[in-house]
């Protein structure tokens, strides 16, 4: 399935022909990068079955659960300079990420807004040390050089662009897609927010010959995640997982605990080495909504 439209959605045949279909049911189960069997009715199709999935990347908020694609081989997080990114929803699209062992990128466009791209380049400082891969780029005045390395590590590959409104995703559609005719819009100044343009997640071929693919994504603004067992969140952040083994207890939060292996890791006189204490602040707040009356 290639595109969702609430109602109906659209498939690719392995020819590569695109035909409306309906869901059998009264609801569409199906999503992006869903393979599935559908049977032709006149003109358009009835989606038949969903194949089982490979992995679901999705997000679950109080009340409903986003999906935004399956069968991904990489999720690329676009951030930009401007509108200024919130490190919390990153942090939380990595976990979802690692939850569901997607590979997570991190891109941070923008880079001709000199000033405000390398103060956020600085705020990004802990997810390089954890290693994560992070392109720097400037999706609109870079030149074709620029972006080698991002179409390296997009190649053969099924990739989710995700990111806030405004980040520059539909940009990066039109920049690699010839003809794919992505609609954008210049972000508010007053708000300093995008303008949520993108309204559907729509999947996108680079080349060809179909191998390499790139799935445009409506701009989030909040990221639930619900779906995660607050006992777990430790093991989806690199930089605190490896001090889990020092813990003096098996089911330590990480929160009070005497003993505790990431406690004595956050690292307050800051040097480069250790969690740094806006992710451990992350990881605590994160830590107390997961543990909310859960349902
Ligand atoms: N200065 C600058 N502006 C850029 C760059 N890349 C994209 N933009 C601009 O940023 C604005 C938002 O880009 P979009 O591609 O519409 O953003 P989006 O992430 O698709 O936003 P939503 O669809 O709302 O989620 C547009 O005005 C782009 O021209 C860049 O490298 N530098
Ligand atoms: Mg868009
Ligand atoms: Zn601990």
């Amino acid at each position: 399935m290639v595109a969702g439209h609430g109602r109906h959605c659209v498939v690719e045949t392995l020819e590569g022909l695109r035909v409306i279909c309906h869901p059998r049911g009264k609801k569409s189960q199906a999503v992006v990068g869903d393979r599935v069997l559908w049977q032709a009715s006149r003109d358009e199709g009835t989606v038949e079955k969903v194949e089982t999935r490979r992995n679901l990347f999705y997000r679950q908020d109080e009340i409903r659960t986003k999906s935004f694609a399956a069968n991904l081989d990489q999720v690329l997080i676009l951030i930009a300079a401007e509108p200024e990114f919130s490190e919390s929803q990153l942090s939380r699209a990595l976990i979802a990420a690692e939850a569901e062992h997607i590979t997570p990128v991190i891109m941070l466009n923008k880079s001709d807004l000199a000033r405000p791209f390398n103060l956020a380049w600085e705020r990004l400082a802990p997810y390089r040390a954890v290693g994560y891969t992070m392109l720097p780029i400037s999706l609109k005045t870079g030149l074709d050089e620029q972006m080698k390395p991002l179409q390296e590590l997009l190649e053969g590959k099924t990739t989710l662009v995700l990111g806030p409104s405004g980040s520059g995703k539909s940009t990066l559609i039109n920049r690699l897609v010839p003809g794919a005719l992505a609609e954008t819009n210049e972000i508010s100044q007053a708000l300093n927010s995008g303008k949520h343009t993108t309204t559907s997640t729509t999947w996108y071929w680079v080349d060809r010959e179909r191998q390499t693919a790139l799935i445009d994504s409506p701009g989030f603004q909040e990221f639930g995640l619900r779906h995660i067992d607050p006992m777990q969140l430790a093991a989806y952040m690199p930089d605190l997982k490896p001090h889990v083994a020092r813990c003096k207890f098996y089911n330590c939060t990480h929160l009070h605990e005497p003993g505790c292996g990431v406690i004595s890791a956050v690292n307050t006189a800051g040097s480069q080495d250790g969690i740094s204490p806006r992710r451990y602040k992350i990881y605590s707040d994160l830590f107390a909504e997961l543990s909310q009356t859960r349902y």
